[in-house]
C-alpha cells in the first residue's frame, strides 16, 4: 500500500534509460506532496531535488505465466482489450492491453525514494562510444589506465586462487603456476538451473592481464580450458557440445579468465564487440599468428561510467 500512495503522487520528469530486450523502463520523477492536486496543472519541467522529493522507479514488464486450467475454460482474452490490428491471408495480428489475471501479474515497479544524485546517474543512460584499438593505442591510452588500477580491485581473484575464498565451490583445478587455472561457479550464477549455468575459469598466471597479452606461451593453458570446463559442467549435467567459452575485451578485472556459459543462456555481456569467443582466439594464435592479439586492432563499446573512458577521452586520437 506505501508504495501504491508513494506512485500516485510521481510526476513524471525524465525517462532515464530503457531497455527494450528486457523489457524495463527507468523513469526519474519527483514526489509531490499531498496536499498537491493530482494531474492538475503541476508542470512536468519543474526539477526534483536529490535526496528530498526525486525519485527513481524502474518499470519492468513481467514474463507471462498461463497456464491450462480454469481460465482456459472461460476464455482466456475475454478480458483483453485490443486495437482493430491487421489481417493478411492466415495471418492476424494486434496490439492491446490483458486488463486481466488470465496472464498472471504483468508489471513489477520498484521505488527508490528519496533518491540520492548518485542513484539517478546510476540508473541514467550511459553515452557510448565507439573505439578501435591498435596496438599503439593500446600501449599509449590502454596499458596505462590499467597499471593505474589499484591492486585491491583483484583482490577477489587472488583470494581464490590462494584457496582463501569460495574454497569449497572449486569444481576444477590445475595447480600448475604457467599453465593452470581453477574452474569455479561464477558470482551471477546460483547453481541452481543448469539452463543457466555460469562458470569462470581463472588462471593462475598473474601476468596475463587481458586478450591482449594471450600469445604462442598461452595456447597450451587454453586449450586445456577448454578441455577442462567440458568436465567441470559434467557436474551440472551440461554436456561438452553444449558450452559457449568466450573472453571479454575490455573485461572489468585485469587478471585472464574465461567465462563458460550454457549455450542456451544468452546472458548480459554477450553483445559483439566484447565476447571473444574461446575457439576463435586458440585459432587465431594456432593458425594466423602466435602475436595474433599484439597486432590486431580491437574494437568495442565503451560505455562512459567505464573507467577507461576517460583516459580515452584525454587522448588526441578521440577527436577524431
Ligand atoms: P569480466 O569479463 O572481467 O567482467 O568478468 P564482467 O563482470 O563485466 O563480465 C568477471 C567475472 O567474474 C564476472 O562474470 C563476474 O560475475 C565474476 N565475479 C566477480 N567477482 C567479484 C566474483 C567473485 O567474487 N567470485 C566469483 N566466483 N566470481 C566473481
Amino acid at each position: 500500500a506505501a508504495i501504491k500512495a508513494l506512485l500516485c503522487r510521481f510526476r513524471l520528469i525524465e525517462v532515464l534509460d530503457e531497455d527494450p530486450t528486457h523489457k524495463t523502463a527507468w523513469l526519474l520523477g519527483r514526489i509531490a506532496g499531498e496536499e498537491e492536486d493530482a494531474g492538475e496543472g503541476e508542470s512536468a519541467g519543474s526539477g526534483a531535488v536529490p535526496g528530498v522529493d526525486a525519485a527513481v522507479v524502474t518499470v519492468e514488464r513481467l514474463p507471462f505465466s498461463v497456464s491450462v486450467g480454469a481460465q482456459a475454460a472461460a476464455g482466456l482474452f475475454a478480458d483483453v482489450s485490443l486495437d482493430s490490428g491487421e489481417q493478411n491471408d492466415v495471418y492476424s495480428w494486434a496490439a492491446g492491453a490483458a486488463n486481466s489475471t488470465a496472464f498472471g501479474p504483468d508489471l513489477r515497479v520498484s521505488v527508490i525514494y528519496p533518491a540520492t544524485a548518485k542513484h539517478i546517474s546510476k540508473h541514467r543512460r550511459q553515452q557510448r562510444r565507439w573505439i578501435r584499438e591498435t596496438p599503439a593505442l593500446y600501449e599509449q591510452v590502454v596499458r596505462p589506465a590499467i597499471d593505474a588500477q589499484p591492486a585491491s580491485r583483484i583482490q577477489w581473484v587472488h583470494n581464490i586462487l590462494s584457496k582463501r575464498v569460495e574454497a569449497e565451490r572449486i569444481l576444477f583445478e590445475d595447480p600448475d603456476p604457467e599453465h593452470g587455472f581453477i574452474i569455479l561457479p561464477d558470482l551471477k550464477w546460483d547453481t541452481a538451473n543448469p539452463a543457466t549455468m555460469y562458470l569462470t575459469a581463472i588462471v593462475h598466471r598473474k601476468d596475463t592481464r587481458s586478450l591482449r597479452d594471450l600469445d604462442g606461451t598461452h595456447l597450451r593453458m587454453l586449450k586445456n580450458i577448454r578441455a577442462k570446463s567440458a568436465v567441470a559442467a559434467q557436474r551440472f549435467g551440461v554436456p561438452s557440445d553444449m558450452l559457449r567459452l568466450y573472453i571479454h575485451y575490455q573485461p572489468s578485472y585485469y587478471h585472464f579468465h574465461v567465462h563458460i556459459t550454457n549455450v542456451s543462456f544468452v546472458g548480459p555481456g554477450m553483445a559483439a564487440g566484447r565476447a571473444h569467443l574461446l575457439d576463435t582466439v586458440i585459432s587465431n594464435i594456432e593458425d594466423i599468428a602466435p602475436d595474433y592479439y599484439q597486432r590486431a586492432t580491437l574494437a568495442y563499446a565503451l560505455g562512459s561510467d567505464d573507467e577507461l573512458w576517460q583516459h580515452w577521452a584525454a587522448h588526441p586520437s578521440s577527436t577524431g
